[in-house]
């Protein structure tokens, strides 16, 4: 799905603002006030997530739907246009009608959806648009919720029949199976947009490097009838090659490479009768060899962090300035690559990262998949589909980004319990990502710490990405026997032949708390944690990549594992350095990219 983008043939006109808001009691339909205006309705601006935006528990611990609804108009102007309504996302299941008439359904939270209103909205005349939101999660939906009645960061003290009869009689709440907050509602822009009648609805760009020239393969999709062609303009505008048809090759000579650190953007303006647009794209080419992670042909060291979209009143809302800023602090550090952890983030981070030379790996919402050892998730969640369906619309969304180098199946599912299921679930969709994607990037699924002898399917991915909190979790406190056991693990991975990469390692600190002999939580054992642990990471040369848990403290899920939220970021949920941040200044500065 195309990116909407001003172009001579295009308008967009954005939906950012303050709606009106309902938050549905439990039992009320979502359809209530499809084709009436909200009796009383709140202030809710958007995008954001609607949770911290009123100070009161019904808006934090919403669970189930919640009605947005405003009146939207488009000008005479844009008569004879095909008018589409678009939201960046909206979290988790969202409903939409127009004047009372449903204009379409989505899944998934966290990717783009559209719907064609060319017809309904007539141009001049005033409609009502209602979005009705379900932040539900369970063992259907990704990110997976947990349908036993325990929170994931509570404590259940099985067996107590009091606290057992407590439990059933409690009200109905979200159980997430992951730790950071459940934030929901219209958390990208909506915005509406035209095309002319006859479109280009999709454009696949791919690029192979040479020494001298590189050859860049397109097609295009178009609906209605007309010629297309391309016009390939470098960074200053000027056409550097140029073809006819809807699929086709074009040469660039004296190439300028995308490199991490090193961005340059090409343009493809298309045109398709009288429809142009306009798609950004790097020259580079990503592979996996031996124990390698090649960037146009040479071995990339990632260095970054595990992220999330989180911040103060916004929740999970877009905030293109927090994403600057974020950018800046990863320049700062010298850090070159983050994981969009836990979900696909937003488009305008993706379109800042090629610009900025940020390399990402790019994760579906697929979290919380494991049960523990009693039971087979395989068989007892309802999620193929559903993840077949985002693996497809995270791949159609950002297929054409160079900053995307790699696709991540899910963070951290059992991978031990039932290695056969999971082998099978998991290298099946391994295998679709390969098919699917025009570039044909690396692929992996994020381990969590567990029994690796007994994992099989992490060992078959491109990358080995590991999540280990040995001397947190485990071995709590003691960096001895944590960089022990560490060494330990990666004898084992020593053996396997696969590039391995940390996508988590870290420690909680609380800002502030200093201590001479470091322990647990203070700034220092953060800054020493990681200290140590590379350490030990430097004597292993297969060992391509380092990305801490986490770039800053973020909301959670309130639980006994956490005070305030995850603390384990290199800066304040403020963006305020802790002292492990410079320590990773130093470091990171000191590593450079390729080597
Ligand atoms: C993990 C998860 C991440 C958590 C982190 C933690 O393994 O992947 O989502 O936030 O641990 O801090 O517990």
């Amino acid at each position: 799905m195309l990116y909407p983008k001003v172009s001579t043939s295009r308008g967009i006109q954005e939906l950012s603002g303050v709606w009106n808001f309902h938050l549905c009691e439990e039992g009320e339909s979502e359809e209530s006030w499809k084709d009436t205006p909200l009796q009383q309705a709140e202030p809710i601006a958007v995008p954001a997530s609607y949770n911290d935006q009123k100070d009161v528990r019904a808006y934090r611990n919403h669970c189930g739907w919640a009605v947005y609804q405003r009146k939207i108009c488009v000008p005479q102007f844009w008569q004879g246009q095909r008018v589409v309504l678009r939201f960046g996302a909206a979290t988790h299941t969202a409903k939409v009608w127009l004047d009372g008439k449903l204009l379409c359904e989505h899944r998934g939270g966290f990717l783009p959806f559209e719907t064609e209103v060319t017809e309904m909205l007539l141009c001049g005349k005033t409609a009502l648009l209602t979005v009705a939101v379900d932040n539900r999660v369970d063992f259907s939906t990704l990110p997976v919720g947990n349908e036993k009645g325990t929170s994931f960061m509570g404590s259940d003290n099985p067996g107590i029949p009091s606290v057992e009869a407590a439990k059933a009689n409690r009200a109905k709440q979200n159980l997430p199976n992951f730790d950071f907050f459940n934030y929901a509602g219209l958390n990208r822009p909506v915005l509406l947009y035209t095309t002319p009648k006859d479109y280009i609805a999709d454009v696949s760009i791919v690029p192979e490097i040479d020494d001298q020239t590189a050859q860049v393969s397109y097609s295009v999709r178009t609906v209605g009838s007309g010629a297309v062609s391309v016009s390939i303009l470098d960074a200053q505008g000027k056409e550097v090659a140029g073809a006819e048809g809807a699929v086709g090759i074009v040469q660039i000579a004296h190439p300028e490479l995308w490199w991490p650190g090193k961005a340059y953007l090409y343009t493809a303006r298309f045109t398709f009768g009288t429809d142009v647009y306009e798609q950004t794209f790097g020259l580079r080419a990503v592979k996996v060899e031996g124990t390698k992670f090649l960037i146009n042909g040479k071995p990339l060291y990632f260095k970054g962090f595990g992220k999330h979209e989180d911040s103060a009143f916004h929740g999970r809302g877009t905030d293109v300035c927090l994403n600057v800023k974020d950018v800046n602090l990863m320049h700062w550090l010298g850090a070159n690559s983050f994981r969009t952890s836990h979900y696909p983030y937003a488009e305008e981070m993706y379109d800042l990262c090629d610009r900025e030379g940020i390399v990402i790996i790019d994760e579906v919402p697929a979290v919380g998949i494991g049960m523990g050892p009693a039971c087979d998730p395989y068989e007892t969640m309802h999620i193929r589909a559903h993840h077949e369906d985002v693996l497809r619309e995270i791949v159609a969304r950002d297929k054409n980004h160079p900053c995307v180098v790699m696709w991540s199946l899910g963070n951290e599912p059992d991978l031990d319990n039932f290695p056969e299921s999971a082998y099978r679930y998991w290298h099946s969709l391994y295998e679709l990502v390969h098919q699917i994607d025009p570039q044909n990037r690396p692929v992996t699924v994020v381990c969590c710490q567990n029994s690796y002898e007994k994992d099989i399917t992490t060992r078959t991915m491109d990358v080995v990405c590991l999540n280990r909190y040995y001397g947190w979790y485990n071995l709590s406190g003691d960096l001895d026997a944590a960089c022990s056991g560490l060494k330990m693990e990666m004898q084992f991975w020593a053996k396997q032949g696969k590039p391995v990469m940390f996508t988590e390692y870290g420690a909680d600190a609380v800002a502030g708390i200093h201590e001479v002999v470091p322990e647990m939580f203070s700034e220092e054992f953060q800054a020493e944690y990681y200290q140590r642990e590379n350490e030990v990471l430097d004597q292993f040369p297969f060992f391509i990549g380092e990305q801490v848990w986490n770039f800053a403290d973020f909301a959670t899920v309130q639980g006994i594992m956490r005070v305030d939220g995850n603390k384990k970021g290199l800066f304040t949920r403020e963006r305020r350095p802790k002292t492990a941040a410079f320590y990773f200044k130093k470091r990171w500065h000191g590593i450079p990219d390729f080597g």
